[in-house]
């Protein structure tokens, strides 16, 4: 077991080795033990979806039994994994919306609105009248609008027409303007039965519609409302990594999606009598730290510090420091429960659609939230005596987060001219060359950060400005590529001069997965801006996806795709290579419907040049390019690009 294949973070490698000492069990010694997995599902050709099977796709068998072939199981297996990950980011929406109606009714008495102008913008996207009505009104509206987006009977995703006109002619022409999210997912569990959908291309254009349910429908409408609720990130420090587990303090995680739960753990831990409680325990403090996407959401809204992404999670409960970890929905791995019983960290879920056997639940509900809160941080507090060796490793870094489309916008513009208008003027000069979004997990199949970190370096070096989400951010902050001092002497000459002049950092953390919306919005927002082109499939711009684990990620893929992006992908994380009609399709056909599409490259310095390949194929056909300002480099600034 050599630690830096499993982890190319410090703190991570120290408590891999740690946990292998003592005889502990992770993530990465059950993916040994799973080893080697099975070659049917890696392309993509098993199918269990009805108990005539299950079938595999082989030389010998080429059809199910149903008479499926290669490319209807590939594509029904890909549609699917589209739904579950739109399910789950929707699901969180629908949480949020939830709450937010309730907050407007008076019925869930410890949340309050944070950002009332962006309730009124909101309340514009809705069509809620915004004139001679109360705030309550308003948002009453506003809230019981966005809950039937979830599942109202007929009509569009209202948020889609936030995307450019030539888009959105697309999708309609297409017929893939997404409806309300429930009918398309159920949609996709009706084609994908036994004997339903059996054309992989009609198939493929469902998962497009249920992305765009997801990406300008479900995911937006969770990031809006959580911002209404919570607060509009503006950029504001924190610190990553394990190292912000605390010695003398003690040290509560929360880990998972739903701001609804960390937020009011938050609150709850600034409570004075808990406080109290907390000092006559012995202790110094009570010490907040996010894991995964919950952790993104509270970094950017309170500069609560982050202690790891999804690798982590285990790590974090190794360092026998952690007094109580309180997990929600996504990503909370059932290992937690076992490596748990080791140490005398408490793990509590909270939410009931998400329980582990044989784990302490209790519930969160709206009404009591904060009460509920300070019961958990005052079962932390109880449990800081029953505390063992502690090993926390020093490993953390210093981390600037908070760049909503919002905070972008005024820092480009100021307050009275916010606009992306320095940001597109200097893409058009060719001092950022374009525009990467990188997200994503961390999968223990490749040594965790590494391609998130020599990607993102890889490409602020040649003046890209890099976007980031989800665990992918937290990567970048764990090696200090969020830290804008570090990142900017990374920066080529170009986006370096830019981002000093405008006083934003070369990598922006744009928050958790849904907040990809924001990613959508910003492209959106550029598009509007002018002079990029008409459609976002024309700016110069890519995602990258190299390390991946959920559904969620292929969800987010595919309505990239289908918002006209370039996505690379890593190759092992897409299951689709058992049909070649299905590649041929993702990863070109559809660009001519929609505008993008999909690229498998695992390799980061290689998904680089792919990235730069697409960016400056979009200035050439924009003319952008011209001769004179592809001579901003000279020769020596042509060697501090190369080198590494
Ligand atoms: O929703 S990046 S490992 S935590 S799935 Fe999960 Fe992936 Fe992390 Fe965020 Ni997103
Ligand atoms: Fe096999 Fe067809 Fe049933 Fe799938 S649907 S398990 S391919 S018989």
């Amino acid at each position: 077991m050599d630690p830096k294949k499993r982890s190319s973070d410090k703190a991570a490698q120290e408590m891999i080795t740690r946990m292998a000492e003592a005889g502990q069990q992770n993530v990465w010694d059950r993916l040994d033990a799973q080893s080697p997995q099975c070659g049917f599902g890696k392309q993509g050709i098993c199918c269990r979806i009805c108990t005539m099977g299950p079938c595999r796709i082989t030389k010998k068998a080429p059809l199910g039994v149903c008479g499926a072939d290669a490319d209807t199981i590939v594509a029904r297996n890909f549609l699917r994994a589209v739904a579950a990950g739109a399910s789950a980011h929707s699901d969180h929406g629908r949480g949020v919306a939830e709450v937010f109606l309730a907050t407007a009714k008076g019925e869930a008495p410890d949340y309050q609105f944070k950002d009332i102008i962006k309730l009124y913008k909101v309340a514009e996207d809705l069509g809620v009248e915004t004139n001679n009505r109360s705030v309550k009104e308003i948002a009453v509206d506003v809230g019981k609008i966005a809950l039937a987006e979830f599942g109202k009977p007929e009509g569009e995703q209202l948020m889609a027409r936030r995307a450019p006109q030539p888009r959105q002619e697309i999708w309609e022409k297409l017929g893939i303007m997404p409806r309300a999210v429930d009918r398309e997912v159920v949609e996709a569990l009706h084609r994908t039965h036994m004997g339903v959908d059996q054309d992989f291309r009609n198939i493929l254009m469902h998962a497009s519609r249920t992305a765009l349910a997801d990406g300008w429908g479900g995911s937006m409408l969770a990031t809006e409302l959580q911002d209404i609720l919570f607060g509009t990130p503006y950029p504001g420090r924190g610190e990553v990594n394990l190292g912000v587990l605390k010695k003398d303090e003690v040290n509560i995680i929360v880990h998972g999606h739903e701001p609804i739960l960390s937020e009011m753990i938050v609150a709850a831990s600034q409570d004075k009598d808990l406080l109290a409680e907390a000092e006559k325990a012995g202790a110094k403090g009570i010490n907040v730290a996010g894991i995964c996407c919950t952790a993104n959401e509270l970094l950017m809204r309170h500069g609560v510090p982050i202690a790891g992404n999804f690798l982590s999670q285990e790590l974090a409960i190794a360092t026998g420091a952690v007094e109580l970890m309180a997990v929600d929905v996504q990503c909370v791995m059932q290992g937690l429960a076992e490596i748990a019983k080791c140490f005398h960290t408490k793990l509590i879920t909270t939410a009931d659609k998400a329980k582990i056997f044989g784990v302490e639940h209790v519930a969160m509900e709206e009404k009591t939230a904060l009460n509920t809160a300070k019961k958990l941080v005052g079962t932390a507090i109880e449990n800081y005596s029953n505390r063992g060796k502690v090993n926390i490793p020093n490993g953390k870094q210093k981390a600037v987060a908070g760049f909503s489309h919002e905070s972008i916008n005024y820092i480009l513009g100021g307050k009275f001219r916010a606009s992306y208008r320095p940001l597109n003027d200097n893409i058009i000069n060719g001092r950022i060359r374009g525009v990467a979004g990188i997200v994503g997990c961390s999968n223990p199949k490749v040594p965790q950060d590494y391609t998130h970190i020599t990607l993102t370096k890889e490409l602020i070096k040649r003046d890209v400005l890099v976007l980031t989400t989800g665990c992918a951010t937290i990567a970048c902050g764990k090696q200090g590529l969020m830290n804008p001092k570090e990142a900017l002497d990374l920066a080529g000459p170009g986006l370096r001069e830019v981002c000093e002049t405008v006083g934003i950092p070369p990598v922006l953390a744009c928050g958790s997965c849904v907040d990809n919306s924001r990613i959508l919005v910003a492209c959106a927002e550029i598009v509007r801006e002018g002079g990029l082109g008409e459609d976002i499939s024309e700016i110069p711009a890519a995602g990258a996806c190299l390390e991946s684990i959920t559904e969620k990620a292929i969800s987010i893929g595919q309505y990239f795709v289908a918002s006209g992006a370039l996505v690379v992908f890593g190759k092992e994380f897409l299951p689709v290579s058992g049909s070649q009609n299905v590649c041929d399709y993702l990863f070109g056909g559809i660009e001519k419907d929609l505008g993008g599409r999909w690229a498998l490259e695992s390799d980061p310095v290689k998904a680089a040049e792919l990235i730069l390949e697409h960016i400056e194929s979009k200035r050439d056909a924009l003319g952008i390019n011209k001769e004179a300002e592809r001579k901003l480099y000279d020769m020596e600034d042509r060697r501090t690009l190369s080198v590494e």
